[in-house]
């Protein structure tokens, strides 16, 4: 419960602007309650009101995107973009396909993600972007069409030095391409204006990779400071099957752990043997098909309808889960299963996949709770590597990016344990250091640039 009468009139007024709009105000509280142990310290943040300058947008656009399908109908969707803050770099941040997405939803990730890019030491502002458009179902020719409409609004928000948007839920490399070629089209010049790009026009190598890898890298680097242990032997539950998820998998099996079971928004397969990482591969990546398709390949795994009000894949025993799928999919109720069942570390590879309630439970358990911001920020820090790349025109080898990556996961870690002993937090709750950490190089800065 926040006491601060400043910080609390500030979430209450919040709360009235933004009626409705779920999980942009859940985001806001679990910062704000974090950040009150910081303000309580800095008289010159209420002087400033910098709370209520950080929390409001510099800039959110929301466009019609029309298109045409395959049948030669005309379709219509929402385009979104949020401009957060810039007070430390370009806005940054990905781009989300999905039906759910809505203004609520943008900004909700846009609000993470200027506490996550600061968070990498990299200087990049906060931004994000999307559509309630549902790549399901159609065809690369839709999807083209789709993406270059999209851009013909995109272009004039957006370039190098302004906003750099990359991929999230149903955005990865086939779609930054279509849209990097409009990009490239309408504005007859090859720039860095997006990331997360093929290799063959400016990508970066292990960005495809990087959130997955970064996510593990940050979970040893927990688990070896707080507990002295390791991924070897442990075992994992991972939920999603694609980007994140997948080289969530590949890192953590390399690492010596075994992952159980894995999900997409049908089902969860369960493989005591561990689940393969090339029929994964083959299902997601080649096929685009289904979790359930696993059983084709190994009889003896299971596969479980997700149903609702029914168990969740979090009902599985483990001793690490790595939610990697979509916002709020690990709830109170699914935090008391794994709390039963004796896990040790929970590491958000997804946005805010957990609940406030789940957090709070998990921590006065002590559970190890790594949160998205800091957890899955190997993407958006790969991201900046491969803006620095394009501006020098260079490519570095994986071993390089990867080494760096590896650095930049430590350092957030590290950081974050320094932050929390600074402010006497519990070493296992890793989000309000972790708030702190990144609100207060971003607050600096806007307060150093003057009241604009
Ligand atoms: P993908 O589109 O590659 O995969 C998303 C996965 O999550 C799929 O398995 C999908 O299942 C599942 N999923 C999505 N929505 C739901 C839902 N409502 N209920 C259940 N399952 C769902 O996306 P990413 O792997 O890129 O992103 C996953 C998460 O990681 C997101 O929260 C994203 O914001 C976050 N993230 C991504 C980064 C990146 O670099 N890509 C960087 C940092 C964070 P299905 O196929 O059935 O829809
Ligand atoms: O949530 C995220 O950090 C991303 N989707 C990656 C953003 C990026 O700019 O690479």
């Amino acid at each position: 419960m926040i006491k601060n009468t400043y910080v609390l009139n500030v979430l209450n007024d919040f709360k009235i602007k933004n009626k409705g709009k779920d999980e942009y105000i859940q985001a806001c509280e679990e910062i704000l309650e974090s950040l009150e142990l910081l303000i309580n310290k800095r008289e010159d943040y209420i002087k400033e009101n910098i709370l209520e300058r950080f929390l409001e947008p510099e800039r959110y656009i929301e466009f019609r995107v029309c298109w045409l399908d395959d049948n030669n109908n005309v379709r219509v969707n929402k385009g979104y973009r949020v401009q957060y803050n810039s007070a430390i770099g370009p806005y940054k941040g990905g781009l989300r396909f999905h039906p759910s997405v809505n203004e609520s939803i943008i900004k909700f990730l846009g609000l993470e993600q200027c506490l996550k890019n600061s968070l990498t030491t990299l200087p990049m502002g906060g931004g994000k972007g999307g559509s309630d458009f549902d790549p399901k179902g159609k065809s690369d020719k839709e999807i083209m069409r789709f993406c270059q409409s999209f851009m013909n609004e995109l272009y004039r928000h957006i370039g190098p030095n302004i906003d750099v948007p990359a991929g999230d839920i149903g955005v990865g490399a086939k779609e930054v391409g279509y849209l990097f070629g409009q990009y490239k089209k309408i504005n007859n010049e090859f720039t860095g204006a997006l990331t997360g790009k093929g290799l063959a026009f400016g990508g970066s190598l292990i960005r495809k990779e990087a959130t997955g890898y970064g996510l593990c890298y940050f979970t040893n680097a927990a688990l070896k400071t707080l507990k002295n242990d390791s991924f070897e032997g442990k075992k994992v539950i991972i939920s999603g099957s694609g980007n994140v998820a997948i080289y969530a998998l590949e890192k953590a099996n390399e690492l010596g752990a075994k992952v159980l079971a894995m999900s997409d928004s049908n089902g969860w397969v369960y493989d005591e043997d561990g689940i393969d990482l090339n029929i994964i591969k083959e299902i997601k990546e080649v096929n685009k098909g289904r979790i359930k398709e696993y059983l084709n390949y190994k009889e003896n795994a299971i596969y479980t309808e997700s149903k609702e009000g029914n168990a969740t894949i979090w009902s599985l025993p483990c001793d690490l889960a790595l939610p990697c799928a979509t916002q709020n999919e690990l709830t109170l109720e699914d935090a008391k299963m794994l709390v039963k069942n004796g896990v040790i570390g929970v590491f958000e590879g997804a946005n805010m996949p957990t609940t406030i309630d789940a957090y709070k439970y998990l921590v006065d358990n002590n559970v190890i709770y790594g949160p998205g911001k800091a957890a899955n920020a190997g993407g958006v820090a790969v991201s900046g590597l491969e803006m620095s790349q394009n501006s020098i025109r260079l490519s570095w080898s994986k071993e390089e990016v990867d080494a760096r990556l590896q650095n930049i996961m430590n350092d957030i870690f590290i950081n974050i344990c320094n932050t929390s002993i600074k402010y006497g937090i519990k070493l296992n709750d890793l989000l309000k250091g972790a708030n702190i950490r990144g609100f207060e190089k971003i607050a600096d800065a806007m307060i150093a640039q003057g009241t604009i």
